[in-house]
């Protein structure tokens, strides 16, 4: 049988801070690459994986007033969906003399029909525990319906 036509679906990092460079305490600024890994299982699947930034790595402040990067607005993720969507964040701090640093891992499963979870998505819109907003680092993202 033929599954039903889904939805075109974007998926955008719009930005991310930092909470905690991973850094000794005299080194303003970490090295930072991220990784999102997107799929569904829906239509036969599809997974898209992205690195941001293209090349090299950001280096970024855990300092208040400097720790975001906004307007990254980098797809991660277009292909059809119905009602099947994962989203996964990998954010890793490199270092020259030691193992690299790893921010804790984000992941978030979307079921039920997709439309429903056009948003963005972001710290503060959750009454209690909110995903985005983890240990070490915060994260927005939208999801659009094409
Ligand atoms: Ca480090
Ligand atoms: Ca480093
Ligand atoms: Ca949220």
């Amino acid at each position: 049988m033929a599954e039903s036509t889904g939805k075109s679906v974007r998926v955008t990092l719009r930005w991310v801070q930092i909470l905690d460079n991973l850094e000794p305490f005299f080194k303003e600024k970490g090295e930072f690459v991220f990784r999102a890994k997107v799929w569904t299982d829906n239509h036969g699947g599809k997974v898209q994986e992205t690195r941001v930034p293209r090349a090299g790595h950001y280096s970024i402040s855990d300092h208040p007033r400097w720790n975001k990067l906004s307007k990254l607005d980098r797809v991660v993720f277009e292909g059809e969906v119905t009602d099947h969507l994962v989203v996964e964040f990998n954010g890793e701090e490199l270092d020259q003399f030691s193992a690299n640093d790893q921010l804790a891992p984000y992941r978030r499963e979307f079921t039920g029909p997709i439309e429903g979870h056009a948003a963005v998505v972001q710290p503060g819109d959750e009454a209690s525990a909110d995903p985005e907003n983890m240990e070490n680092w915060r994260l927005g993202y939208e999801i659009e319906v094409l």
